[in-house]
């Protein structure tokens, strides 16, 4: 394979695409020199039902932060996506759905979805939620999912979105965070060929005492299987959708009122409750979407990602829809029921646009063996990444098998925080070069800081920081306000600290390191070394817990859990497994650890800190550079974990 390390923009992208790199530059240096007519100009992107008369009012002090964006202008994130299409988009396909079996399809037009919204948006009405409630959606990917989501905007609730792989004990502890009354699921979820009992798993939430505010379950039938059904809670979706008026008038929402909600990993205790609000950031998911893809009318776009991520929020639902996109969701995972999945669904629905993970990329590389079955790519013009760093290799088996040599790739750097594109390629601008998400989106300013908080010119190495606000910026932790300002500003003052290092070279591009805090990335899904080392410790015979992350050839970071067990118990495999399956059942699939290693001791300071850097060493078998131990209460200790990695098998 080619280790080329530049793709230039050919000449002929740059002429037909929206954006060349005069205009980039152009349009980049107006955006940080003059952030309020740029901003002015590019609102009107959106529908306003009450034009905005503000535009930016921002401050990133840790003592006096706000960050508001249009303040003064009213709108509704569903008439954007849906609405406003009717009369020039009313017959064009928005959702086309493919089935985990292919054999099952379904297309929704504009107007068609707007009567379901409309449809599901009255039915939550009838159950009593109003502006303002939160609303739990724990859903399978599958139209319904888009449709519950734009009825909750349509009506101003906020909806809390949790991933369908998530246990019974997460799922309770964001319904609870959320006090929400109603929850939307369905009987089961079918991914791969497997069913997932999605409604099961709200029934065992439900069991758990802590939750109190739940008193309603709409119900959706997608595979006929079994469910309890509890009389007076559990309402049927077609059967409130039976009786639903289709007309439902779109709720007016201030800009700074929230939209959603969506959980997601720290360095520190629980999932945070991402806060994002109206305004900003439809602008902003809806100009990322259609320039960083230079999206085209009429073109039919593919994301691969969960409704339950960010990705799934940003760039399958609301920047797509308000750009009056055709969608394609599909319920199942593209390398199922073989690897020619992918191709095949590009080739069936004349997919221009591809958006899709390293993760899923690296796995299609291992398997193909002799290469990736062929398929029609020739709609195809544009592929994305998003999620974690993408290796070269990954990168150019990408360009070459999927893309055929002919598709520039898009590596998106952002995160559930930033609600958009914050760094990334534009097609008919960016040379592109492997490995790099290369340049600041409009309106954004990246920059790096040593950990002094010092800001470090030209080619360097640091913490990724922004300096500026830009609109689909998160505005708070919800409930916790506190620790939003805590989490983002106040590690390094009047900036917003991703979380990230990163690396920018010569030309000015920048190379994502990966986390910088106890985060780890594993196949793109972010998880917190605490919450998992505290659900190990919850198990009956763990005493103390420590959870790395270590490198990993398909899912990026695999998760390495250092177990030191109660004095009684004895190591076994059994033990081992129990573990795994136990966190698998306190927080999810997701999170259950690869690779468990029985720890004597763990390395200390003297005040009794995890020094996780060695326990990080030692997981991806860098022993030979462990570095300075004489910090440690007892240095000792990490022979005896190098023994045991040794003879891990
Ligand atoms: C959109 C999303 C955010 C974290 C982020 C970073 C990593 C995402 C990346 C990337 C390198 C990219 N990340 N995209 N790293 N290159 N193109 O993934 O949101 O789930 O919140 O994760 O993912 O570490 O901080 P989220």
């Amino acid at each position: 394979m080619s280790t080329q390390s530049l793709y230039p923009v050919s000449p002929e992208l740059a002429e037909n695409s929206k954006i060349n790199e005069d205009q980039y530059r152009k349009m980049y240096q107006e955006s940080v020199v003059n952030p309020e007519g740029f901003w002015r100009e590019h609102g009107q992107r959106i529908s306003w039902f009450k034009p905005f008369t503000k535009i930016k009012k921002v401050s990133f002090d840790d003592h006096n932060l706000f960050i508001n964006w249009f303040a003064d202008g009213t709108l509704n994130a569903t008439y954007n996506c849906v609405d406003r299409h009717l009369e020039a988009r009313g017959d064009k396909t928005a959702i086309i759905w493919e089935g985990d079996d292919p054999s099952e399809q379904r297309t929704l037009t504009y107007r068609q979805l707007h009567i379901e919204v409309s449809k599901f948006a009255n039915a939550l009405r009838s159950q009593g939620v109003r502006k303002g409630d939160v609303v739990t959606i724990y859903m399978p990917m599958v139209p319904e999912a888009a449709i519950a989501m734009l009825s909750c905007a349509r009506i101003g609730a906020v909806h809390s979105v949790i991933f369908g792989g998530f246990s019974p004990d997460s799922i309770a502890s964001r319904i609870n965070d959320g006090s929400s009354r109603v929850v939307i699921t369905s009987d089961e979820a079918i991914r791969g060929g497997r069913t997932i009992p999605l409604k099961a798993n709200i029934d065992l939430a439900l069991q758990s005492p802590d939750v109190k505010t739940v008193e309603k379950v709409i119900v959706l039938n997608r595979t006929g299987g079994h469910i309890d059904f509890v009389e007076g809670r559990d309402v049927w979706w077609h059967e409130l959708m039976a009786v639903s008026s289709e007309y439902c008038q779109a709720e007016e929402q201030n800009a700074e009122d929230p939209l959603f909600i969506l959980y997601t990993s720290g360095s520190t205790g629980s999932p945070k409750g991402v806060l994002h609000t109206t305004g900003g950031y439809m602008v902003y998911a809806s100009m990322t979407h259609e320039y960083v893809f230079d999206y085209r009318e009429d073109e039919v776009y593919w994301c691969t990602a969960d409704v339950g991520w960010i990705t799934g929020h940003s760039y399958m639902v609301y920047g797509p829809l308000a750009n009056g996109a055709t969608v394609l969701m599909h319920e199942g995972v593209p390398n199922w029921p073989d690897i020619s999945r992918m191709g095949e669904m590009i080739e069936r629905h004349n997919v221009n646009i591809l958006y899709t993970a390293p993760t899923l990329i690296r796995a299609l590389m291992a398997q193909a063996t002799e290469g990736y079955p062929n398929f029609d790519s020739s709609s195809l013009r544009i592929m994305g990444s998003v999620g974690e760093p993408i290796n070269p290799e990954a990168w150019r088996w990408y360009y070459q098998e999927i893309g055929k040599e002919q598709c520039p790739i898009v590596d998106t750097w952002w995160q559930t925080e930033t609600g958009g594109v914050l760094i990334s390629p534009l097609p008919g601008a960016t040379d592109l070069k492997p490995g790099s998400a290369t340049r600041p989106f409009f309106g954004v300013q990246p920059a790096l800081v040593d950990n002094m908080g010092n800001l470090i010119d030209g080619e360097g190495e640091g913490n990724l920081v922004i300096l500026d606000s830009w609109p689909g910026q998160m505005r708070s932790v919800y409930g916790d306000h506190e620790r939003f300002v805590l989490t983002y500003f106040k590690t390094f003052r009047g900036m917003y600290f991703t979380g990230d290092g990163a690396r920018r070279d010569g030309d000015g591009y920048y190379w994502i390191t990966g986390r910088v805090d106890d985060v780890i990335n594993v196949s793109g899904h972010r998880l917190g070394t605490a919450e998992i080392e505290s659900a190990l410790v919850a198990h009956p015979d763990v005493a103390e817990a420590a959870v790395v992350g270590y490198p990993h050839d398909i899912k990026g970071q695999g998760i390495y859990a250092y177990v030191t067990l109660n004095a009684d118990k004895e190591e076994s495999e059994e033990l081992r497994q129990a573990l795994r399956q136990w966190v698998r059942s306190e927080i999810g699939a997701l999170a259950s650890p690869d690779l468990v290693q029985w720890a004597p001791g763990l390395p200390k300071t003297r005040s009794g800190k995890i020094m996780r850097r060695f326990l990080r060493k030692i997981a991806a078998d860098e022993v030979s550079a462990l570095g300075d131990a004489s910090t440690l209460a007892d240095p000792t200790v990490l022979d005896g974990l190098i023994d045991q990695r040794m003879n891990r098998g």
